[in-house]
């Protein structure tokens, strides 16, 4: 049995709309599963994502006006799976990184396409783990193949725009940064040239994790999730080319609400639901790009065992919340608990956002059933 399908089909029923035309349309395996901007151990020449060659421009390939690009984003929602391991124990240092705007064309859906940018490829953009007190090198490469300038703004600096301005490339340009990070907790990072609401909006946003001295409490799978909504001159499930609307943007009225980049991405739609086993436990890093809608977030079937609200890390964690906001320019720390086996539903709770829009991601726990937890009973029998 096609298992992937059956979660598809059960996620939709909750929603009572199983008749979208989405059937079919899954969009390929799942990609490589490596963060692609790795720490670079000193030398920030190491450490891209995968291959340079993508660029806007060559979206533009003499193919009908209206019609869908060829894609030159391959990997586009980040493998929620893949991202820097714990920082265990270590004392302060200097880590060096490589954030890498890359501009391309990706697919929304199966047959949408979209000028996309990112940061290394990827949306969110690459994690970015260190320890409070760590001296941070940071240094932003655009390829000569990009059109537009960038830069990077990090809420987890003092100093000027996040580092804003310091940071900022044009095509074929790099700059380097370095900074202490000086306090605890999970902070968005996101392109702040002018125009930064459309650039955040095409997917520059990604998450810099740094560490409280004493690290986080050990869980069976650490999970790299991201929020943002697109705004474009078609409809959601609309097949061709979406060129970005600005006077929907101005509306805050988004075509796409997008969990990882790409509509329904973590579902068997999309590069597969997350597995987990009965018994284990979760952390997911969660952060909100906007730029404008605050999330509602919320796990259909289970709760947040522990939240840390705005990923503020030096805080007691709250327990057991069931939906908690995390608005643009933020993050939140959730862990779960899996007692039962269940397909648990990561939905933004402003619900017309999850099935029409795309903002839905699975947790596919797997194991025997508890029947002293949960059952249905046969009241006829
Ligand atoms: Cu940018």
């Amino acid at each position: 049995m096609d298992t992937k399908r059956m979660d598809r089909r059960n996620a939709l029923k909750v929603f009572g709309a199983g008749g979208l035309g989405l059937v079919g349309l899954a969009c390929g395996a799942r990609g490589p599963g490596r963060a692609s901007a790795a720490e670079t151990s000193g030398d920030a020449g190491t450490a891209g994502a995968g291959s340079t060659a993508g660029s806007a421009a060559a979206g533009a390939t003499g193919a009908a006006p209206g019609a869908a690009r060829a894609v030159t984003l391959n990997t586009l929602a980040a493998d929620p799976e893949a991202l820097p391991g714990p920082i265990a124990g270590a004392s302060p240092r200097t880590r060096s990184f490589l954030l890498e705007p890359r501009e391309g064309v990706g697919e929304i859906e199966p047959g949408a396409t979209f000028d996309y940018m990112t940061f290394g490829g990827q949306i969110p953009g690459p994690m970015l783990r260190a320890r409070q007190g760590d001296r941070i090198r940071l240094t932003v490469r655009s390829p000569k193949t990009n059109i537009r300038p960038h830069n990077v703004d990090l809420h987890a600096v003092y100093g000027p725009g996040g580092g804003a301005s310091e940071t900022l490339v044009l095509p074929g340009q790099e700059k380097t940064i370095e900074f202490r990070a000086l306090y605890p907790g999970a902070f968005i990072y996101h392109c702040a040239v002018p125009g930064m609401d459309m650039h955040i909006s095409s997917g520059m946003y990604g998450m810099i994790l740094i560490e409280p001295p004493e690290g986080l409490p050990k869980v069976d799978h650490e999970l790299y999730l991201g929020q943002h909504e697109v705004y474009t001159n078609r409809s959601a499930g609309e097949g061709g080319h979406h060129a970005f609307d600005t006077a929907s943007m101005l509306r805050e009225d988004p075509t796409y609400v997008l969990l990882n980049g790409q509509k329904h991405a973590l579902t068997a739609d999309g590069r597969g639901p997350i597995m987990a086993k009965r018994g284990e436990t979760a952390r997911v890093y969660f952060v909100n790009g906007g730029p404008n809608l605050t999330s509602s977030f919320h796990p259909i079937g289970n709760v947040w065992s522990k939240a840390w609200i705005a990923g503020a890390l030096s805080n007691e964690p709250l327990r057991y919340v069931q939906t908690l906001p995390v608005p643009p320019g933020s993050t939140g720390v959730f862990e779960l608990e899996f007692p039962v086996p269940e397909p648990i539903k990561l939905v933004d709770h402003a619900l017309t956002r999850v099935t029409r829009k795309g903002m839905l991601g699975i947790i596919d726990v797997r194991g025997a059933k508890q029947a002293s937890i949960f059952r249905s009973v046969d009241t006829h029998a």
